[in-house]
Order: structure tokens, then C-alpha cells, then sequence
């Protein structure tokens, strides 16, 4: 396609959310917009905060680099910089730059009269590092709850949390979530295998179109869901997965405080055992 033809169409002035005409313009490729502006201010300013945090730390190592959260005592207060403040400005800073992203996606789409599927989609993905760091963190009084930025360390919280409520893999929530992330991982696979079996043929062989795509799947299980169908099952198997991921988490702490295996004694002291 020739570009330039397709972009006079496109770039068209008009349906910003902030700022009138003032950014609603391009840079090279990218759409500039507002939250363009936001968002780089935000990644800028966060990106040398971690720097920074680095540098006052004990090594460059990147596996090890380790950005802390301020100790339990500080509650829900501001800690002195050194003692988890650059990791509570690094997190506003990524919030900042996580809800401007996904301004920009909306008011993209906005110009270009497209739903705001894509947004709020992101938007899912940046509730799930939300709860993490903001809502659990503040049901528990202090924002020493929140994971520490670091390759290693943030692994090490995970494993700490988890061993907390003795195995997590009981937690019924997170049940639900890996399910839903396997789910998606199967769907894609499925439909990524469809559309290149279809449209990608050898050589001598012809491009096939939806009715084989239809009818491969009513010929193997009896249904086939479509072609929008299938985006649309991704899309709330994705969503799911990453919104029962934020439930299984918020669950453990705020909710419950033992062991997650033990969650299931309500199964075990059912009266129909006796
Ligand atoms: C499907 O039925 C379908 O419709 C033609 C697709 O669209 C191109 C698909 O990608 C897939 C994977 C299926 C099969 C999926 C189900 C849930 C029956």
C-alpha cells in the first residue's frame, strides 16, 4: 500500500480528549496527542529514578538490581528516598505512564472512530499491576506489601507470598486465572494454526478462504464459532485471566490470612461425607 495515500486519509486533525490542537500532531510514525507528551514525561522521569535507586544500591548486576518498597513500619506514609521513597515515586511514575498509554489508545481511536476495545483491554493489564501495588498494599496498611522493582527480587516476593499462604496453587482464584491463561495460550494456538493453514499455502496450492476455515472446525467437533467469534472468545479468555489473577491476589491477605489448602474445608465438612 502506498503509505502516504493511506495516512492523508487517517491523519486527520481532530477528536483529542486534552490539549485542543496543541500536540495533535505526528512524530515519524507515531501520533504524538497529549498523553504522547505524559507518557514519555512519565517513563523519563521513572526510568531515571531506577537509575538513580541503582546507583545508591550495592550492584549493577541488572539480574540483581533492587528497587525496595518501604519497610512495613512506614504504614501507608512517605519513606525518606533511600528507604523505599524512589520506589513510591517510581510507582507514580509508572502509574502516570500506564494510564497515559492507555489515554492515548483511546483518544487514537477516538480520531479514527474505532471502539475502545484495545484500551480497555491494556486498561485490564495495568488494573492487574494496580492491585499489586496500590489496592492489596493499602488493605494491608502499607505499601511495604507491594513487590520490590528487580529481576530476582520480585521473583523471590512472589515465592515469599505465595509460601505465606503455605501452597498457592489452592487459592481458588489463581485456579481460575492459570485456566484462563492456558485457555488463551490453546485458543491463539488454534487460531493462529487455522489462518496459516488456510492463507499460507505450499506452493501450487490456492489461498483458502473462511468457508474452509468454518468448515475444518464443524468437521472436526460440529461447531465452529467464526470468524469474529473467535476474537471475541480471546479477547475474554485474555481478560479473564488477567482479572482473576488481581481477585486470587487481592483475596490473600485482605480476605484470608491461612493457608489456602485449608480454604478447601468447606468441600471437607460438607454433610454429605458423614
Ligand atoms: C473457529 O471456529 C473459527 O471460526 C472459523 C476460527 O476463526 C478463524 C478459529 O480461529 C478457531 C480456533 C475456531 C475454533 C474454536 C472454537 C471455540 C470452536
Amino acid at each position: 500500500m502506498a503509505l502516504l495515500s493511506f495516512e492523508r486519509r487517517y491523519r486527520v486533525r481532530g477528536g483529542t480528549l486534552v490539549g485542543g490542537d496543541l500536540f495533535d500532531f505526528w512524530f515519524g510514525p507515531f501520533y504524538v496527542g497529549f498523553f504522547g507528551v505524559t507518557t514519555i514525561f512519565f517513563a523519563v522521569v521513572g526510568t531515571a529514578l531506577l537509575l538513580w535507586g541503582a546507583a545508591l544500591g550495592p550492584t549493577w548486576n541488572p539480574w540483581l538490581i533492587n528497587i525496595a518498597p518501604p519497610p512495613i513500619e512506614y504504614g501507608l506514609g512517605f519513606a525518606p528516598l533511600r528507604e523505599g521513597g524512589i520506589w513510591q515515586l517510581v510507582t507514580v511514575c509508572a502509574l502516570g505512564a500506564f494510564f497515559s498509554w492507555a489515554l492515548r489508545q483511546a483518544e487514537i481511536a477516538r480520531k479514527l472512530g474505532m471502539g475502545y476495545h484495545i484500551a480497555f483491554a491494556y486498561g485490564v493489564a495495568v488494573f492487574a499491576y494496580f492491585t499489586l501495588v496500590v489496592i492489596r498494599p493499602v488493605m494491608l496498611g502499607a505499601w511495604g506489601h507491594a513487590f520490590p522493582y528487580g529481576i530476582f527480587s520480585h521473583l523471590d516476593w512472589v515465592s515469599n507470598v505465595g509460601y505465606q499462604y503455605l501452597h498457592f496453587h489452592y487459592n481458588p482464584a489463581h485456579m481460575i486465572a492459570v485456566s484462563f491463561f492456558f485457555t488463551t495460550t490453546l485458543a491463539l494456538a488454534l487460531h493462529g494454526g487455522l489462518i496459516l493453514s488456510a492463507t499460507n499455502p505450499q506452493k501450487g496450492e490456492t489461498v483458502k478462504g473462511a468457508e474452509y476455515e468454518d468448515t475444518f472446525f464443524r468437521d472436526h467437533i460440529g461447531y465452529s464459532i467464526g470468524a469474529l467469534g473467535i476474537h471475541r472468545l480471546g479477547l475474554l479468555l485474555a481478560l479473564s485471566a488477567g482479572f482473576f489473577s488481581a481477585v486470587c491476589i487481592i483475596i490473600s491477605g485482605p480476605y484470608w490470612t491461612k493457608g489456602w489448602p485449608e480454604w478447601w474445608g468447606w468441600w471437607l465438612n460438607l454433610p454429605i461425607w458423614s
